[in-house]
């Protein structure tokens, strides 16, 4: 089989918001053994072979508030995936300063948010609002429209990944 490149992605976002469950339902609890306890990460594995891309997702345990997330373990990221809870409204608002770990890595980074869990609260008109108001001071790095999802409720969320993939692809191809 030829190799398959390998692309990563870090999820980001509060404490609770639903990084390991998103990583868990996407890869079916496939991951490296490699666990990095120190900084609390792990990092998730999904094989698209039609593709020939396997995806790497790195779960960060830490919130990156409290303590910093190691620049090193961000090295070779291609997207920030960062996840806020409808139902938490402080997640939402935090979403800045996981930009602002993001944009360590790269001021280009490109970037989604994941607004979780609308089987607790949907996506009002209000969260629309704070929500492109954030948007508006990052405007080079989102490759989307913020995506609402359930990973409770949601049959599936692969569109998110897809949208990674395709933003990262288009660019090699270039
Ligand atoms: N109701 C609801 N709960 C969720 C959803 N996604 C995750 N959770 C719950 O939220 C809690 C935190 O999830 P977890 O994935 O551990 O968050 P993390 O700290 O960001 O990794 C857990 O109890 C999950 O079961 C969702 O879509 N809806
Ligand atoms: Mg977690």
């Amino acid at each position: 089989m030829s190799e398959l490149n390998r692309i990563k992605i870090v999820l980001l976002g509060d404490f609770a918001t639903g990084k390991t469950s998103i990583c868990k339902k996407y890869t079916n609890d496939k991951f490296e053994e490699k666990y990095l306890t120190t900084i609390g990460m792990k990092v998730y594995k999904k094989d698209l072979s039609k593709k020939q891309i396997q995806l790497c997702i790195w779960d960060i345990a830490n919130d990156g508030m409290t303590n910093a997330i190691p620049i090193e373990y961000l090295k070779g990221t291609r997207a920030v995936l960062i996840i806020a809870d409808l139902a938490n409204r402080s997640s939402i608002n935090n979403i800045p300063r996981h930009m602002d770990t993001a944009l360590q890595i790269d001021e280009n980074i490109k970037a989604a948010i994941v607004l979780n869990k609308t089987d607790l609260r949907p996506f009002s008109e209000d969260d629309s609002m704070t929500v492109k108001k954030i948007m508006q001071d990052y405007t080079s790095n989102w490759i989307s429209e913020p995506f609402a999802i359930s990973v409770k409720c949601d049959e599936s969320f692969d569109n998110v990944f897809m949208k990674i993939i395709e933003s990262v692809t288009s660019e090699v191809n270039l």
